[in-house]
């Protein structure tokens, strides 16, 4: 093969340089000075990620320095939110650093609203902090490129290498640059993956012309999870997908309309509806639903349900609270610095929300561990306070020595956000310097064989296309290769109708996931024939191949738990009520490296908080 392998051996690599990946390059520095930095990121690390576009609040605030909350308050928080199953050695933990994150953001140059009374940055609600930050992701870039030796962007990473001295343990990963076509080759003797959660696994709302636009990234194609898998990490919680309540159309967040500019819901005759729903969600989930805050997906329930009985759509009242001026301006400027596409959306449909109440839509499910849901890895927690089962070494290490994880990589830890990720980045590369130090002059070695496979299967798609594109003349059916956009398509499809997307209404049950979890089998033999024509669409059919694997992994722990733990997420039709006597656990998986199959298992939670 004429293509060029560059080499690069380093102490840490960082995978994804979003929040996690610039937190954990920034933490690897101050712990190891004498220690070789190295990210490699798919894009650009000044505009990657969930956060390229900007944020217009920082959602995970403690404000312990004014006494606001303390992190046993934001432990009991994520854990009523996620209906009783989180990591709470991992959330208190992220929550008692979370703080000195925010405040490096604020020494770097990110704009934060302040109170004109107190002078403490404004709340937007009792966990977020509003920010004027369209630059929050150039602004964590440039910490992270003060920190590290090299950043190597545009490089698709696609596996993680494997140590040939010692079972189990990582020594780097490999990847392609999407410009150049270079095949790269990372040796390092630990690996951070923070390369983000998942969109598009699941068939969107937007299709066609509009499928660009999800809320999630589009980019986040389940890297984080399937570099994991792929190397025969645990995941926990995968069934545990994300549905959002959304503007229609842009996927506008509604966390600043709902806290800060106080607007409210109501059906489309104008009339409240969660009381309505109120009764058969606690025949449902008992008496979670007299938890405060209303979790995440008992409001979606209230929601899915009052659309289904023919009284949607669901309008958000913004009349109101946009009579005032100041609070129109903040309305406009939450999507202008965050989701462009959702004032695009009500300037090209006439809606000025001073006038017009927009309507709100639920999306499609998402895959990721840093908003209202916890999907991820299973991760070694703090020495100073894990239980024994959750504690194996190294803070943030998988169950693969020498592998770490932060943000959405990591399970069990919901309502981090932006910032928690990034603080999850600075507990991982401090873990992994120390566990560096500990490795002492223990060697890793990699083989040239593996190294040369990989390079093999990496570049097959391009291999596929060029032989198979002599069978056709024009259009781009061929009876040899599936073009990434058509396997992509067909994955959506799949995990829509099988496994509770939207055309579902979010319903799936065992004998919809078993054929479901054929479905995509089939799809992984079949993605050995995938055909790529230029280097953008290898790096299409390797998102395409990475959301497969996190896709299988979805549906597999969606059979396992046999209950509806999080109705407005999705049901299982044929277990419709939350079963806290056996299902009061977290779900934990392994996919075997070598024949694909599947283990499932459960692990206790362990309350460390009252
Ligand atoms: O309003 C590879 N998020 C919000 N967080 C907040 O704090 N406040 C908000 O206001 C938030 N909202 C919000 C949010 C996200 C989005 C898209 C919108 C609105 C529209 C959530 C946070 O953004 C999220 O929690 C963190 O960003 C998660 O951090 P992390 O590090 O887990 O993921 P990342 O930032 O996306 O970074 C991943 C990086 O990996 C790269 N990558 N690199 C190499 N090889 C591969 N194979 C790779 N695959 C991916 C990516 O390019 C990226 O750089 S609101 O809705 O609540
Ligand atoms: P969102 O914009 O929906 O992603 O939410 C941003 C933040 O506001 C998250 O911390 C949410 O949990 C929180 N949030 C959104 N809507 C509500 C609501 N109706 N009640 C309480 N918290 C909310």
């Amino acid at each position: 093969m004429g293509i060029k392998t560059v080499y690069e051996d380093c102490d840490i690599l960082v995978v994804g340089g979003g929040m996690g990946g610039t937190g954990a390059a920034y933490e690897a520095r101050y712990w190891g000075r004498d220690l070789k930095i190295v990210i490699a990121e798919k894009a650009n690390i000044d505009r990657s990620g969930a956060v390229a576009q900007g944020l217009y609040a920082i959602n995970c605030y403690m404000g312990t320095q004014w006494d606001e909350n303390n992190p046993e308050d934001h432990v009991r928080y994520a854990r009523n939110d996620l209906m009783g199953l989180v990591r709470e050695d991992l959330a208190f933990d992220m929550a008692r650093h979370v703080d000195s994150a925010v405040h490096k953001f604020e020494e770097w140059g990110l704009p934060f609203m302040k109170s004109a009374e107190t002078g403490r940055y404004l709340r937007e609600g009792k966990w977020q902090i509003m920010i004027h930050g369209e630059s929050y992701k150039p602004i964590v870039a440039n910490a992270a490129r003060n920190s590290a030796d090299k950043i190597y962007n545009r490089i698709m990473v696609t596996h993680l290498l494997m140590d040939e001295s010692k079972d189990n343990r990582v020594a780097g990963a490999v990847g392609f640059n999407c410009r150049t076509g270079d095949f790269h080759v990372f040796r390092a003797k630990a690996v951070v993956v923070a390369a983000g959660g998942a969109s598009h696994i699941f068939k969107p709302r937007s299709v066609g012309e509009g499928m660009g636009r999800t809320w999630y990234a589009p980019w986040s194609s389940g890297s984080a999870y399937a570099l994991a898998l792929q190397a025969g990490a645990k995941m926990t919680q995968m069934e545990n997908r994300i549905v959002l309540a959304r503007f229609k159309d842009g996927y506008g967040p509604v966390g600043a309309y709902f806290l800060h500019l106080k607007t409210y819901t109501q059906n489309a005759y104008g009339n409240e509806y969660e009381t309505t729903w109120y009764e058969d969600t606690k025949a449902m989930v008992g008496e979670y639903i007299d938890h405060q805050p209303t979790p995440t997906c008992l409001r979606n329930h209230a929601f899915v349900k009052e659309v289904a009985a023919g009284r949607g759509p669901i309008h958000m009242v913004t009349k109101e609270a946009f009579q005032d001026p100041h609070l129109e301006e903040v309305g406009w400027e939450n999507f202008l610095g965050m989701t462009v596409s959702q004032a695009v959306v009500w300037a090209s449909q006439d809606i000025d929300p001073k006038y017009i109440n927009p309507e709100l839509t639920t999306s499609e499910p998402y895959v990721m561990g840093s908003h209202a849901t916890c999907s991820g890895a299973w991760c070694s927690g703090p020495e100073d306070l894990s239980p024994d089962e959750y504690q194996w070494g190294y803070n943030r290490m998988m169950t693969v020595d020498g592998l770490f994880g932060a943000g959405d990589a990591v399970g069990g830890t919901a309502h981090a956000f932006s910032s928690g990720s990034f603080t999850e980045g600075r507990l991982a590369a401090k873990a992994a310097v120390k566990y560096i130090k500990d490795l002492r002059n223990e060697k890793i070695n990699v083989s040239d064989k593996q190294i040369n496979d990989f390079k093999e299967t990496v570049y097959q798609p391009m291999e596929n296309y060029a032989i198979g594109r002599n069978e056709i003349v024009g259009g781009t059916v061929s009876p040899s290769y599936l073009l990434p956009i058509q396997g992509l398509q067909r994955l959506e499809k799949v995990m829509d109708e099988y496994v509770g997307g939207i055309s579902v209404n979010y319903m799936t049950n065992d004998k919809l996931l078993e054929r479901g979890i054929e479905l995509l089998d089939i799809m992984e033999e079949d993605f050995e024939h995938i055909g790529a024509e230029d280097l953008h669409q290898l790096m299409r059919a390797w998102e395409l191949k990475h959301r497969l694997l996190t896709s299988q992994s979805v549906a597999q722990h969606t059979l396992f738990r046999e209950e509806t733990r999080w109705p407005g997420y999705y049901y299982r039709g044929d277990h419709m009520k939350l079963d806290d006597e056996n299902w009061h656990c977290l779900t934990l998986s392994r996919r075997d490296p070598e024949s694909g199959e599947w283990a499932m298992e459960k692990a206790p939670v362990y309350h460390i908080v009252d």
